[in-house]
């Protein structure tokens, strides 16, 4: 990675895989212009869950989200840019879907916070302990793309 780019851990929930999303969320950061650094189809265990949402573990919905998301197969990946974290986090919309704008993968796809299709790092140390949780470093690509020099002035 250069000098002023990180990286953000995105996850398609059970619901957005389920409703046919994958795609056309892949499409709005692939077209941003982040890069795609891993990807994984992965039916997540419980533990790996708890681990994942562990800053929820006293919430009354801790339980029900964590059977939730290990329901059905989820759309693991890293993405890679200049303020990744901040930005993919304004591409998701607010948690609550209702509070999401049109625009938003949040805003545009989805009414309940219960099913709110798609997670993503809200900060570096976030990020960089989910990425860790859910990927082994060489799972994790480095390369360049054509379009680099085009995005980064
Ligand atoms: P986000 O996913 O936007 O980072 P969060 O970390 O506060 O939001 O919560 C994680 C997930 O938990 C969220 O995507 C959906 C669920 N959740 C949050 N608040 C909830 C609530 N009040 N009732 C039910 N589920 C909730
Ligand atoms: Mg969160």
């Amino acid at each position: 990675m250069s000098g002023n780019e990180e990286r953000t851990f995105i996850a398609i929930k059970p619901d957005g895989v389920q409703r046919g999303l994958i795609g056309e969320i892949i499409k709005r950061f692939e077209q941003k212009g982040f890069k795609l650094a891993a990807m994984k189809l992965i039916q997540a265990d419980e533990d790996l869950l708890r681990q994942h949402y562990c800053d929820l573990k006293d919430q009354p919905f801790f339980h029900r989200l964590v059977r939730f998301m290990s329901s059905g197969p989820v759309v693991a990946m890293v993405w890679e840019g200049f303020d990744v974290i901040k930005t993919g986090r304004i591409m998701l919309g607010e948690t609550n879907p209702t509070d999401s704008k049109p625009g938003t993968i949040r805003g545009d796809f989805c009414i309940q916070v219960v099913r709110n299709i798609i997670h993503g790092s809200d900060s570096l140390e976030s990020a960089n302990t989910e990425i860790n949780l859910w990927f082994k470093p060489e799972e994790i690509c480095d390369y360049t793309k054509c379009q680099d020099s085009w995005l980064n002035g």
